[in-house]
This record gives structure tokens, sequence and C-alpha cells, in this order.
């Protein structure tokens, strides 16, 4: 049954329809901006705009120090060496190849725990039971906005001695019980790719705590040069430009429009799924707040009677192009299979997840016909 609505053959979008699309300002208006840079002749190295970017987002993510980057992967890089993380780090299989291989990129072997079932996100009990001595650190990922289990890593941490970052690419604007995802951990990292909600077409950010972190990571992005004569610690290049902070101020006006439009596709996809065996759609407590980052439906073969890779393959004839985020695991990848942490075993859940998950196109654009539509080409191939 294809609950609440009438059932047509579904037909295919005469355009691909891909899981998502960036947010674009009117171009009159990036060339408006444009227009300083070129005034200015000032292009990178802390300028106006990057600044104004940094305060705006403060002042929109509740964070007291955000200090924008050249791309999420390098905000990871630059969060372990500012907290001097060596040896082996704790994290998920379940997220993007980025996250170990920041890892990887800084001499630190990637320790995989597995997740938890519910919440996608690193078990605090695989985690403890990971530890070893040369542990140093725990590299949690808040996998489609949905926060880890920030109180009880956090707890953990400190008991072990252990320094948490967070990897919040996911998760612009998320908020736990009121709190800003930048109250927890380290350091947060934000991605601002230009398939993310929030973007700067390239870009990230970490969210620090502390003044003086924010100051070394100042340092990290610059190559670690204080003034024309002082160079105080091997950094490297990580600005963010005027051109992609530009691009930031303006998509930051468009924000909140968007999420509410997604916010709508959502819930569409779920009220059309809801009556149907096997198939759910990923969903956050009501304590967090959704960062409408993306819309992932979660498939039960043995429910269903479809597995996902079925889903994923036959909804390229309706021009429908979903996403196996995160398929493989990063624990599959041929550079950490060997890795004893990576041994199947070891990580059922995270297995299991995801050979079920699929996401779905997300983005405002895409309109209430269009989930309607999707939802109906995926009922279709359930033959639900
Ligand atoms: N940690 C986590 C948990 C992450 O998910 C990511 C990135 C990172 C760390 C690293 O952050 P960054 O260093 O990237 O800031 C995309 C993004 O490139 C990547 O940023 C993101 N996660 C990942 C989940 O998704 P791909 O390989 O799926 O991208 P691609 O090129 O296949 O694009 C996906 C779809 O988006 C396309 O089918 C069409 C659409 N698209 C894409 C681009 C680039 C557009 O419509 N316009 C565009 O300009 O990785």
């Amino acid at each position: 049954m294809n609950p609440g609505r009438a059932q047509p053959a579904p037909t295919a979008f005469s355009a691909p329809i891909h899981v998502t699309r960036p947010l674009l300002p009117p171009l009159s208006d990036y060339t408006e901006l444009l227009e300083g840079v070129w005034q200015r002749q000032w292009l990178t190295n802390n300028g106006e705009l990057t600044q104004q970017l940094e305060r705006r987002l403060e002042a929109y993510l509740g964070a007291p120090h955000v200090a924008v980057l050249g791309n999420g992967t390098l905000a990871l890089q630059l969060a372990l060496r500012c907290f001097d993380l060596a040896g082996e780090v704790i994290t998920t299989p379940f997220t993007f190849p980025a996250t170990p291989h920041a890892l990887d990129s800084v001499g630190i072997v990637p320790v995989f725990a597995d997740i938890d079932p519910q919440t996608l996100t690193l078990s605090p009990s695989a985690v403890e039971q990971a530890i070893t001595p040369r542990t140093s650190g725990v590299l949690g990922v808040h996998v489609y906005g949905m926060p880890c289990d920030v109180e009880a890593i956090d707890a953990l941490a400190a008991r072990r001695g252990l320094r948490v970052i967070y990897d919040g690419a996911h998760a612009f604007g998320a908020r736990i019980g009121g709190r800003s995802i930048g109250d927890f951990g380290d350091a947060t990292m934000l991605s601002f790719h230009a398939t993310k909600l929030f973007h700067s077409a390239e870009g990230g950010a970490l969210l620090l705590r502390r003044p003086e972190d924010r100051a070394r990571i100042d340092l990290l992005r610059n190559f670690g040069i204080r003034d024309e004569v002082s160079v105080v610690t091997p950094g490297v290049n990580a600005k963010m430009n005027e051109l992609q902070a530009a691009m930031g101020l303006l998509v930051l006006d468009q924000v909140e429009q968007e999420r509410a439009a997604r916010a709508r596709l959502k819930a569409i996809y779920t009220e059309r799924f809801a009556a149907a065996p096997g198939l759910r759609m990923f969903a956050l407590p009501d304590s967090v707040s959704d960062s409408n980052q993306y819309a992932v439906l979660l498939i039960d073969a043995d429910e269903a009677g479809v597995d996902r890779d079925t889903v994923y393959e036959r909804l390229k004839a309706f021009n429908i192009f979903s996403r196996r985020y995160f398929y493989p695991l990063c624990s599959e990848a041929p550079h950490y299979r060997d890795l004893p942490s990576a041994a199947p075993a070891n990580l059922p859940v995270a297995r299991r997840i995801s050979r079920q998950v699929l996401a779905l196109p997300y983005f405002g654009a895409l309109g209430e016909e269009g989930a309607h539509r999707i939802a109906d080409a995926v009922l279709h191939i359930a033959g639900q």
C-alpha cells in the first residue's frame, strides 16, 4: 500500500535529481561583494569578509570562537595538531573517508570502534574497550547531524585523560538540548563544502571553546608565523580566502529559509514511509535540533523484501541519484582493512547499518511534489 496518496505509475524526472544541490545566492549579490574585494585588493590572509564571516557564524552558531578554514579536512588536521594528538585515536568507521584520512595524514593510527544502532554514532562502551596505552584521543562524528553521546564521551575522555574532537561536518547549527554542538569536546569541525546546507563552495571551520586554542589555530592555519620574523610552530596553509567568505556570507542569509523547506521534505518522506514495512527514515530525538543536512532512509531487506542496493540502482531509471552514505565502511578501504580494529567482527553494527542506508535527494528546490515523486518511486521499487 502507498499510504495517503493515489498511485499513478511513477514517471522518471526529466533531468537528473542528485542527492543535493548547492544553495546559490543571486549572482548580482555575489558580484556586489566582489566589487569590494576588487577595491580593497585583498584576496586572502584574514581579509575583511573572512573576519565578517567569523563574527556572523559565532553569533549564528552560539559558539565563542569560530576559525574559518580552507575546508573541513584541513580543519580536522589542524585540530589534531592543535591538541598534539599522536599514537592512536579512536574513531568511527561509519563516516566519509576524510575522517580517518585526517588521522592518517598526521601519522596517527585510526582505531575503529563500533557504532550505536540507534544513534549511528560511536558507542561510548566500544570506545572505552578500544583504549590502549597509545590512545591520545577520540574523534567522534555527528553523522547526519546526529550528535554523538557527547556527555558520555566527554566524561570518559576526562576520566582517561584523552582529548576529544568532534567531526561535525554534517551538523551545522545542530543543538543538543538547546546547547551549541561547539560546547562539547575540545574542538568541533564543520565542513562548508558545496554539498553542505551552509557552504562557501569549499571551506570549513573549527568551533573552539578556549581563546588560547583559537590563538593556536590562527597560527597553525597561517604557516605558524606570528609576524615577519617569528615562525613559532610548523603550521600549514589552511586559510579561507575572500571569494569563499563572500559566498559564505550570502549563503548564510538563505540558510533559515532552506532549513524550513528541507524540514517539509523530510516530513513528507517520513509520512510516506511510515507504514511501509522495512523502510524507516532516520530520525533525531526531540532534544536535538535537525541540521537538515541529509534525509536518510534505512532499508531492512528482510522486512522490506528488497535490499538497499536494488533500490539505489533502480532509482536511477527514474533519474534519481541517491547516495549510499556511508558505504563501504572506512574500515573496509584497502588502506585500513588490515588494522586489527577493522576486523568485521569488531564492527557488526556499523557493517549492518552501512548496508541499509540510502541518502535521498534533499534540497529545498526539489519541492514537495519532487519529494512525493521520489517516495512514489521508492515504494514502487519496494512493491509497496
Ligand atoms: N567528515 C565528514 C563526516 C564528511 O562527510 C566530510 C565531507 C568531511 C569530513 C570532509 O569535509 P570537506 O573537506 O569536504 O569540507 C561529498 C562532499 O565532497 C564531501 O564534502 C562530503 N563530506 C561528502 C559526504 O559528500 P562526494 O564524493 O559524495 O561528492 P560528489 O562530487 O559525488 O557530490 C555529491 C552530489 O552533490 C553530486 O552527485 C551532485 C551534487 N553536487 C556536488 C557538487 C560538488 C552539486 O550539485 N554541485 C556541486 O558543486 O563527497
